[in-house]
């Protein structure tokens, strides 16, 4: 018998129920999903004629959890508690047969079953926390029934993922096999019924699980959704299952609708939908990369591509640059073994992967060759001329660059359409965001790859026109001198940071500019100094920290001090605020924690709009990506135009045109935002357009 609706499949064969799950792309429990499966499983639970039931899924994933694209519409029945009980009371022995993904609502699936089959290689986790919510359907009980509460209390705490063959080590898998569907129905003959539910809790007094929850409620202080989580695996150690269960219900209600949770959401699936529309590209023709330019950018790209499993090759001009460029390579890799990011097994893989070499002849077999010397366009031309002499007629040339004009650089590159900007940002093998930037001259194709590429680096692409800054540093910008105005008017760096990094930032904005070198930002000002509109308030204390030569971190000595253990407002930072205070006249005035960041979220969201209005930016949630992946803006408040919608756009532009005062009457509001704050439209009724910038 086959009994088959949309998104569930039962095949009866003999005495099995074969459950197949079966919603592209991931096995979601939408609306259909969780109807149609507790469908099949009254039509089980019906049945008198059974043995036992095997559940899995469809294509590569077993089922990837609750379905983030209807989380913010009103639920609907049943609700996956009552499928996860329907499963649960089934009187035949049930079995999940686990590939792939296994995460939040499918791991609780398949934990109301009795035994678990899966690959070694699947991934099983309730990362529910990463989401502003806990698990909701039994799984902050089921969990430390198996493996234990100070296990579970890490892993839903921290939504931490565990290989299948860590899940079998760990109690929470039964079996490991390559083929489980085909292992659970040799297996499942023989198989009794356990209910996890009805396993014992794990009473734990241990001195060494008050001390695990105590730092992992520590170390999440900041997240709700992570401490009420954990507290739901203490109390399954104390409370009977059911009480714990309408618990962990009632605290997953209430986390679902928080902020916190919509802006998650949001987050996750922006990040998912940069380059919307666009054609998917064969990653097959890519086996092949290399890197020209083995310096700290260079080697951090070669390595991205190792740890994504692609073979590099990076050209160095000489032996004592390949030499350097080896030790760099090895040691940015050694640092991810440390960290237990990378096994030494596929470390020395990787390295066996990547060769770094002075022939450019090995560019040859190179799908792509990716540009990263110093950021200079002549040499940057230079390197390129050499690329496309050495390379195939269809290989891809990219330049990593953060702010040449692509345009100038398209025509030492033969065939221009083949040629695409990547912006990554360092560490590059560690940072998410990589800003991919079209000449005029680029075809759809070339993008197209390019996005693809990107994401097979496990990082997020987003489009951005060719404008000086991108998206990211135009934003910057413009939240840099914004910020410098409010210090010379009153609030010291550490006041600026510590609002900011309240608010939720992983960085004030001075500590980001001790870290990324003063220098660096000085080296810019100075290049764009004559083209300064002169009216331009211009704050010189961050040129006067750079002449005495303190350039951040790695002169020890930046705004802030780091002699000693604790962040300390250097005193020459503190003197020269003073004195050029002092010298324009401005009598310090006392910022809030609340006006603070008011304005550098406005200051955001107004170079948005104009970067929307200009094309550079492609969608409202595009900025937004870029904002939280590759400068530090909290996940949790959604990005700086989300963060604009909730605000409403009227305080948003009523800030702006202070921010303006404070400039001197330079800038102005976004024509665009204003208009929407006229008509009271959101950001996100703007639709997604292609970005279109030209220099
Ligand atoms: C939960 O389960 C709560 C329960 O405890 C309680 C309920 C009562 N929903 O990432 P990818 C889409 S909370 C909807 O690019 P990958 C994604 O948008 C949930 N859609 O691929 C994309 O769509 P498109 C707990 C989802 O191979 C496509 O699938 N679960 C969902 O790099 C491919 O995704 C999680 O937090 C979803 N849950 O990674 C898991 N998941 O092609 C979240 C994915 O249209 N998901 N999509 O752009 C992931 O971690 C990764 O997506 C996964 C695949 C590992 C599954």
């Amino acid at each position: 018998m086959d009994e088959t609706s949309r998104s569930v499949h039962l095949e009866i064969r003999g005495t099995v129920a074969i459950v197949t799950i079966d919603s592209p792309p991931v096995n979601a429990l939408s609306n259909a999903v969780r109807r149609d499966l507790k469908a099949v499983l009254d039509t089980v639970a019906g049945r008198g004629d059974l043995t036992f039931l095997v559940l899995h899924g469809a294509r590569t994933s077993f089922v990837a959890g609750a379905d983030i694209r209807e989380m913010d519409l009103p639920a609907e029945a049943p609700s996956l508690p009552e499928v996860v009980q329907a499963l649960d009371r089934l009187a035949i022995p049930t079995l999940a047969a686990i590939t792939g993904a296994c995460l939040g609502g499918g791991l609780e699936i398949a934990m109301a079953c009795d035994a678990r089959i899966a690959t070694a290689d699947a991934r099983l986790g309730l990362p529910e926390t990463t989401l502003g919510i806990v698990p909701g359907a039994g799984g902050t009980q089921r969990l430390p029934r198996l493996v234990g509460p100070r296990m579970a209390a890490e892993m839903i705490g921290s939504a931490r993922l565990l290989t299948g063959a860590e899940a079998r080590d760990g109690g929470l898998v039964d079996l490991l096999d390559p083929s489980p569907l085909a292992a659970a129905l040799t297996y499942g003959l023989g198989l009794g019924k356990r209910r996890v539910s009805d396993l014992p809790c794990m009473a734990d007094d241990s001195e060494a699980f008050a001390e695990t929850v105590a730092a992992l409620k520590a170390r999440h202080r900041r997240s709700v959704a992570a401490t009420t989580a954990i507290d739901l695996v203490v109390a399954s150690t104390k409370v009977p299952f059911e009480e714990a269960v309408a618990r962990e219900r009632a605290a997953f209600l209430t986390l679902k609708d928080s902020d916190t949770a919509r802006a998650l959401r949001y987050a996750f699936l922006a990040e998912r939908g940069t380059g919307a529309g666009m054609a998917k590209w064969d990653m097959a023709s890519l086996r092949q990369v290399g890197v020209v330019g083995g310096g700290t950018m260079g080697t951090g790209i070669a390595l991205a591509f190792g740890l994504a499993g692609v073979s590099t090759t990076v050209i160095e001009r000489d032996d004592a640059s390949c030499a350097a460029a080896r030790t760099r390579f090895a040691d940015q890799l050694a640092i991810l073994v440390g960290k237990g990011r990378v096994t030494q097994v596929r470390s020395l893989e990787i390295l066996g992967a990547t060769e770094v070499s002075t022939d450019w002849q090995a560019l040859r077999p190179c799908g792509l060759v990716v540009e990263a010397v110093y950021e200079d366009a002549a040499v940057k031309k230079e390197a390129l001329a050499g690329i496309v002499r050495h390379i195939t007629d269809d290989a891809l040339v990219a330049t990593n660059t953060s702010y040449l004009d692509l345009d100038a650089l398209a025509g030492a590159v033969g065939t221009p359409s083949r040629f695409v900007g990547l912006h990554f940002f360092a560490p590059a093998h560690v940072m998410k965001l990589v800003e991919i930037v079209p000449a005029a001259a680029t075809s759809r194709g070339t993008i197209e790859a390019a996005m693809a590429i990107v994401r097979r680096l496990s990082k997020t692409p987003v489009l951005s026109g060719n404008r000086e800054g991108f998206i990211g540093n135009r934003i910057f910008d413009a939240y840099r001198r914004h910020m410098e105005y409010l210090l010379e008017d009153g609030a010291d760096p550490d006041r600026i940071d510590g609002a900011l990094e309240a608010y939720g930032f992983a960085m004030g904005p001075f500590a980001v500019f001790d870290l990324s070198g003063l220098d660096i930002a000085w080296a810019m000002r100075k290049r764009k100094a004559a083209t300064r509109d002169p009216r331009e308030r211009y704050v010189r204390i961050a040129d006067r920290l750079c002449e005495a030569g303190d350039f951040g971190r790695k002169t020890g000595q930046g705004w802030y001090d780091y002699s000693g253990t604790e962040r300390r407002l250097s005193a020459r930072a503190a003197a020269v605020i003073d004195e050029e205070r002092a010298a324009r006249g401005i009598e310090r005035r006392p910022f809030t924690d609340e006006e603070i960041v008011a304005r550098a979220l406005s200051v955001m969201a107004n170079e948005g709009a104009a970067l929307l209005a200009e094309g550079v930016a492609a969608s409202v949630s595009d900025i937004d990506v870029v904002m939280i992946s590759g400068y530090g803006f909290p996940r949790a408040k959604g990005g700086p135009m989300y963060a604009a919608d909730r605000t409403g756009l009227s305080r948003v532009v009523d800030e702006m045109e202070a921010a303006i005062r404070a400039g001197g009457g330079v800038g102005e509001v976004a024509p665009l935002l204003r208009k929407l704050a006229d008509t009271g439209e959101p950001l996100a009724s703007l639709p997604r357009r292609a970005p279109s910038a030209d220099r």
